[in-house]
């Protein structure tokens, strides 16, 4: 933890200006070894220093350097930052230079961690943190900021909050069962109180599934038969020919990927080979990975042509997966009708062409009702962001769930106490208020290096 690290944080490449950052005990008398200017050691804190790195004299680059003394810094330690012209080869030698005087090259995201092992951020920000650098879209953004900003945080402890009070009110009456002014903890009073928290956790569970939609976007896979108008309909989504289309069936032997933003939320559009009996090898394993995208999609659209009777296999592709999300696009409208809808009833429709924009817009529309996209969006962002928070909060739901089991049962209230402190402590985890070097490990190895 004392050591002195350091670390190039802005992307390494071409570009008008790089920062290398420093953070330890000694970095700011490691940093002014190799700078020429003020005496940085005797500088104010929270000051930019203009002057130059040099090596044994020789001038490196003309820089700004910023001098962040412990506490009120980002990782509370000292931190020295050095705003160096950008390029490979000056960034590189003044990274360099900080090694051969004393740094440590850092790791992934050692930054951010000596900032949550420092006390100054928790594990719900310190992802957030890496969220908000990864985020590609205004609404991960958003999402990520509110984490940052500790509202994630901050709905966990108010249940670690009613938790610790549960826990202190209880303990009075085990330890002072005489005591006439200590409140009599009936089982009544406990059950309120778990009830809260039985409520807010399901509440976080539930709307997990939208922080998943916001963060990794919605999976689209574009299934039919062959010749259909998916790859149209793909490019006129992306409005770009990313995919060949040809009038010859069979056309598409791969997936083609590509992604658009509704409302700020990322739609992840696969465009796959279309489906049918055939004894082309390549085909046929193109049609297999369609069958796969089907299976792993969040919302499957599939392309019927309404020139065309529906035929068995179009019925078989409509029952593909029954547990996800379904349109059936009814394309080439400008053609004559010869789909017989009524085969699709109990379905979501949208009838269009890829001549025009005809049902493009309609088919984004159901999309938005059909993810609840405008309440995400106008949501608080305070949703669970990954797979360790929904598992923690799966976890203290359990223990909640037991100790309410038994209070129902009037089973005496000290034995209640233990699920009720499994639960404060596996929330705990969640902000990271007791951890596991490994944890750490796997969870900082995701950062960028320099952050
Ligand atoms: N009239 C009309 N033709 C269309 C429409 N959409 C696509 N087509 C034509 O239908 C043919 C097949 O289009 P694709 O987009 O390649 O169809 P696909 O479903 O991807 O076909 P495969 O890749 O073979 O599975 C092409 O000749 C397109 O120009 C439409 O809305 N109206
Ligand atoms: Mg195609």
């Amino acid at each position: 933890m004392n050591e002195n690290i350091c670390a190039i944080s802005t992307s390494l490449g071409v570009g008008a200006i790089s920062i290398v950052r420093t953070s330890g005990p000694d970095v700011v008398s490691i940093v002014n070894k190799i700078f020429k200017g003020n005496d940085l050691t005797r500088v104010n804190t929270h000051t930019v220093n203009y002057g130059f790195i040099h090596d044994n004299g020789e001038i490196i680059d003309e820089v700004l350097v910023m001098v962040m003394r412990a506490p009120k810094t980002f990782t509370m330690e000292d931190v020295v930052e050095i705003n160096c012209h950008g390029g490979i080869a000056t960034t590189n030698k003044i990274l360099e230079l900080l090694i051969s005087n004393g740094c440590r090259l850092a790791e992934r995201g050692e930054f951010t961690r000596k900032a949550y092992l420092n006390g100054r951020i928790d594990l719900i920000e310190a992802e957030g943190i890496n969220d908000l650098i990864l985020s590609d879209t205004d609404a991960n953004r958003k999402f990520a900021v509110s984490r940052v900003m500790g509202n994630l945080s901050k709905k966990i402890e108010d249940n670690r909050n009613i938790l610790v009070g549960l826990q202190a009110r209880l303990e009075v009456n085990f330890d002072y069962p005489e005591e006439t002014d200590a409140e009599d903890m009936t089982h009544s009073i406990v059950i309120e109180e778990l009830k809260k928290i039985e409520k807010s956790l399901k509440e976080l569970l539930s709307s997990a599934k939208d922080g998943k939609i916001i963060k990794d976007g919605i999976n689209v896979a574009i299934i039919g038969r062959p010749n259909v108008g998916k790859s149209s309909i793909l490019n006129h989504l992306l409005d770009e020919k990313k995919a060949i289309v040809t009038d010859i069936a069979g056309t598409t032997r791969d997936i083609v990927e590509g992604s658009i933003t509704i409302d700020g939320i990322k739609l992840n559009l696969i465009d796959t080979a279309g489906i049918r009996e055939t004894d082309d090898i390549v085909e046929k394993i193109g049609v297999d990975k369609s069958k796969e995208e089907a299976l792993n999609a969040d919302l499957i659209i599939l392309v019927l042509n309404n020139n065309e009777e529906i035929s068995q296999e179009d019925l078989e592709l409509l029952n593909i997966n029954s547990n996800v999300n379904k349109i059936v696009f009814i394309n080439k409208c400008d053609l004559d009708k010869k789909i017989d809808e009524s085969k699709l009833e109990g379905n979501i429709i949208v009838r269009g062409n890829t001549i025009d924009t005809y049902g493009l817009d309609e088919l984004k529309n159901k999309i938005k009702e059909m993810f609840n996209l405008n309440k995400i969006n106008t949501g608080d962002y305070n949703y669970l962001s990954n797979a360790r928070q929904i598992a923690l909060v799966k976890n203290a739901l359990e223990s909640i769930e037991n100790a309410m089991t038994s209070v129902e049962n009037e089973v005496p209230l000290e034995m209640i106490a233990q699920d009720i402190s499994d639960a404060y402590s596996t929330l705990g985890e969640i902000i990271g208020s007791t951890y596991k070097d490994e944890l750490l490990d796997e969870l900082f190895s995701k950062f960028c290096l320099g952050k």
